[in-house]
């Protein structure tokens, strides 16, 4: 049984859509406040009162993140600036970021939310934590900081960078539980063999990793590398930030999602239908105790399912599978879909190579082309390049007979890609130039 719980989390589901209904309502009364989500329910005819029931929430219009942009930075807050105590926002690559609010309420409850999901890990008061999730306007590391601080725990608020330092810091602080975005912890843990510490003489008993989609592969490599337990969290900006959902440590299948803060659908990305559990769509989130920054069906472009059967650490919280990536970071390579993590899994079925790929996508002679550069261990990358072109085209046909796509495979020398401190950039798309 969970250690830092909520009774929520245990809730017959009955008793919980009870308590959801009524936190929908409060929450459709406050946004209807904001002019934009006003003029959105009067454009569908809804009006606060017509919210009687869980299902009616399908009869409000959904909101995306160009809704978020287009009311940048604070049109979309649902009180006045006094009673904002943060502000956090997400880089976005294109255009303006999208900026998010947080009452002290909020705040509270976001430091709880991750506090349980620490405790979803395994984590308690006893331990320490080394935060490699970065601090700033990301939410990570100062979202993870907070729920660490009240679980108890002894935070070392490291954030990303200056690696070699934080093996040292490891090795001399004793910390328990790790936190990073898998990309980066992959990075220190080769760096850590270059300075010829092994993670078996450090002290981590479990990871919780995220910010980014990573594969059971992925998780299989980190866990072996490191000793430790690795557990997926899940979240994002618009909707609060990490600790949206988390896996336990009992089972580590599925993230489940905060539901007492939180309602979760899965939608047909492109005709917008509710779909039933267990199958794939896009994830939506409604929020229903955020005071300065609440969300309705906000669309997140991550695609997974949802999986409500039991679980054996006793929550009655759904779980979402582990997301395969966005719609939006989806290669569409001569008509075939391809998610970054579907070629992740073919590459880490292959021994000898590292799991640091890049996927490069050019169109030549007005034909889609994909690049797949990844590197290999270093006692493979020799002169025998006669060696190295027979193991690029196996990959190759692998990439092929799996994902149906074609992919030109170029094995490349060790640390020759570039490592990040946060996310990893995946895919350069040389189209969009
Ligand atoms: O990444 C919040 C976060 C911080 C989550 C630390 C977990 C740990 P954003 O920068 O707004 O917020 O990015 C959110 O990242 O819509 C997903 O596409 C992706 N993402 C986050 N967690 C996971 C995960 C933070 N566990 C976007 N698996 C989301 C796959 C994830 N993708």
């Amino acid at each position: 049984m969970p250690i830092y719980n909520s009774d929520y989390e245990t809730m017959p589901r009955e008793e919980l859509r009870a308590v959801q209904l009524q936190r929908l309502k409060t929450t459709i009364e406050r946004v209807y406040n904001v002019p934009f989500y006003k003029t959105a329910f009067d454009r569908a005819g809804i009006k606060p009162e017509d919210i009687k029931s869980l299902d009616d929430l399908q009869r409000l219009p959904f909101t995306n993140k160009k809704d978020l942009r287009d009311n940048y930075p604070y049109d979309l807050f649902a009180v006045p600036m006094e009673q904002v105590v943060r502000i956090h926002a997400s880089s976005g690559t294109t255009g303006k970021p999208t900026v998010v609010g947080y009452t002290q309420r909020d705040i509270n409850t976001w430091a709880e939310l991750m506090a349980r999901s620490f405790s979803a890990a395994g984590a308690t008061s006893r331990d320490i934590l080394h935060n490699a999730f970065g601090y700033g306007l990301f939410t990570g590391g100062v979202g993870a900081h907070y729920g660490a601080e009240k679980l108890g725990m002894a935070v070392i608020p490291v954030s990303g960078g200056n690696t070699k330092r934080q093996i040292t810091i490891m090795q001399d602080f004793k910390p328990t539980i790790l936190c990073g975005t898998p990309s980066y912890i992959l990075h220190l843990a080769e760096v850590a063999e270059e300075m010829g510490v092994d993670f078996k003489d450090l002290h981590f008993k479990a990871g919780i990793f995220g910010a980014e989609p990573w594969t059971e592969n992925m998780r299989a490599e980190l866990e072996a590398k490191l000793h430790l337990k690795a557990i997926d969290i899940y979240g994002l900006s618009e909707v609060m930030g990490p600790g949206v959902s988390v896996e336990c440590h009992e089972e580590q299948k599925g993230l489940h999602v905060f539901e007492d803060h939180f309602i979760v659908e899965i939608i047909d990305p492109k005709t917008e239908e509710v779909l039933p559990y267990g199958e794939t769509g896009e994830l939506v989130f409604t929020s229903i105790t955020k005071e300065a920054f609440p969300v309705i069906r906000y669309r997140t472009k991550d695609i997974t399912s949802l999986n409500p059967t039991p679980c054996a650490c006793g929550r009655t919280h759904i779980r979402m599978n582990k997301p395969s990536g966005r719609t939006d970071d989806m290669l569409i390579i001569r008509g075939v879909n391809v998610f970054p993590s579907q070629i992740e899994s073919v590459l880490m079925e292959t021994k000898e190579i590292l799991p640091h790929y890049q996927l490069v996508v050019d169109r030549i002679n007005n034909l889609d082309t994909l690049t797949v550069k990844v590197e290999i261990s270093e006692h493979l990358f020799s002169d025998d390049i006669k060696g190295l072109q027979t193991m690029e085209t196996s990959i190759s046909n692998d990439i092929k007979e799996y994902l149906g796509v074609s992919a030109k495979v170029r094995l490349v020398e060790p640390k020759t890609i570039q490592r990040s401190q946060g996310k990893a950039i995946r895919v350069i798309d040389n189209r969009k130039i």
